[in-house]
């Protein structure tokens, strides 16, 4: 499954949008859920958001060391800590760019799972990134958005040449 690529005009306009809550947990999204995982597995990323396959609906998966990944359906962040951890990021859909962001260390997030149980989880560094990345891609939000304006323009603007080039 191919990624969508924020240098590409129209795949940029479906990252951009506020995805919609799941409402039904059927088989289809269950479907859905498949091909996240393998898709993240295959581009070896550490999460993806549902939007990067071109899907408007608010589900993400997450596996930051390889093992079975955390599915988060209409996840909302209930808690944030004041401290705050610096991690270079980077995004499938923003190929070859890297950056440091900012974000609070720890989050508490409540979502739920494949089956439509809620749960809770905790995370930290890593993870805590990996989650609060992924969640913004169901807000329309990318790391880039976080840089100082000229920064984001210089990446975005790369990112459309290498993609006009194709
Ligand atoms: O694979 C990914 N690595 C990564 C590294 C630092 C911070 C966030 C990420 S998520 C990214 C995959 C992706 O684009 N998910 O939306
Ligand atoms: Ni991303």
């Amino acid at each position: 499954m191919d990624i969508y690529n924020a240098g590409v005009g129209e795949e940029l306009a479906v990252l951009r949008k506020t995805a919609v809550p799941v409402t039904e947990f059927n088989d289809e999204l269950q479907k859905l859920i498949d091909i996240m995982i393998e898709s993240m597995i295959e581009n070896k990323g550490i999460g993806l958001a549902a939007p990067q396959i071109g899907d408007n609906r608010r589900v993400f998966v997450c596996s930051i060391d390889g093992s079975e990944p955390l599915v988060f359906i209409n996840p909302e962040i209930i808690e944030t800590s004041m401290e705050t951890w610096i991690y270079e990021e980077g995004c499938l859909s923003l190929p070859g760019i890297y950056a440091d962001v900012e974000r609070p260390e720890r989050v508490k997030v409540q979502a739920w799972n494949r089956k439509g149980r809620p749960f809770k989880v905790e995370a930290d560094d890593l993870l805590s990134t990996c989650i609060q990345h992924e969640l913004d891609h169901l807000n329309g939000v990318l790391f880039v958005d976080y840089l100082p304006e000229k920064k984001k323009l210089k990446f975005l603007k790369k990112l459309e040449k290498v993609n006009t080039k194709k």
